[in-house]
């Protein structure tokens, strides 16, 4: 009998998850998606062992990989002739660097940014997370959508001095990014995608959008979401973005 396929547990909004994807994507890795709703995933997750409460998680060969960097790492482990992490000691030290970076000030501190606007219209944040769940999701985040805000809001430090932080760490990485890509290279690291340019892309793709980019949103972005936007477009680091994605995001195994 043939082995199941590797599952990757995720929401299909998270950057995080995002940046999984494309790696599995990139290896050709043939896999299920099984979409969680954020806050009742937990139950899943205790199922297959996992340690943290995050996902995304990839479980095959009755092993739980859990992490976007633990998942590269898997996947780059299985099919070294394509992997995200360069074969120089150095290189590779470079782009996971690169990577912690992006995770902390992209992954991290845009999805504060982000939920600390979203937050203020619960509509958007339920049509968003209710995407492709079962019909009672929606109103089960209705009904408890105080406790569930607040649960939010202590999970990704949402208080207002602490966004402000986030904000500033953000537009920190952002500067870093376009310094690196002023010069019109197309790759990070080396002459070769790596773990760093998809870290760079994924994390910023609540921001930029990509129209490659698998997952798109049911609902319109809110006004201050792109009042944000309009602030970075003309960035050498979006335009990167948008070029990273129309030529190496590879969908399907
Ligand atoms: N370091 C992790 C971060 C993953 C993460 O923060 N995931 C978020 C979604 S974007 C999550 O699952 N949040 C729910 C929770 O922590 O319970 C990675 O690289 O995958």
């Amino acid at each position: 009998m043939a082995a199941p396929r590797p599952r990757l547990l995720e929401f299909s909004l998270s950057h995080f998850c995002e940046k999984a994807r494309w790696a599995l994507d990139h290896h050709r890795n043939q896999y299920d998606v099984v979409a969680l709703a954020p806050g009742l995933h937990r139950l899943a997750l205790r199922r297959v062992d996992a340690k943290a409460s995050w996902v995304p998680v990839l479980v095959a060969d009755g092993v739980t990989t859990q992490g976007s960097d633990a998942i590269i790492d898997w996947a780059d482990a299985r099919d070294p002739a394509r992997s995200l992490t360069p074969s120089d000691p150095a290189a590779a030290a470079e782009a996971r660097r690169l990577e912690q970076l992006f995770d902390d000030g992209f992954g991290r501190d845009l999805r504060a940014v982000l939920y600390a606007m979203l937050l203020e219209q619960p509509d958007v944040v339920i049509a968003l997370w209710a995407a492709g769940q079962p019909w009672w999701v929606g109103t089960f985040y209705r009904l408890l959508w105080s406790q569930v805000s607040l649960g939010l809001r202590k999970l990704y430090r949402l208080r207002p001095e602490r966004v402000a932080e986030a904000r500033a760490r953000f537009d920190a990485t952002f500067d870093e990014l376009d310094a690196l890509v002023s010069d019109g290279r197309r790759y990070l690291v080396g002459d070769t995608l790596s773990r760093a340019d998809l870290a760079a892309a994924a994390l910023l793709s609540p921001l930029v959008v990509p129209a490659e980019r698998p997952w798109q949103p049911n609902v319109p972005l809110t006004a201050d979401v792109v009042a944000m936007q309009d602030a970075y477009r003309s960035r050498p680091g979006w335009a990167w973005v948008e070029g990273l994605y129309r030529g190496d995001r590879l969908v399907g195994g």
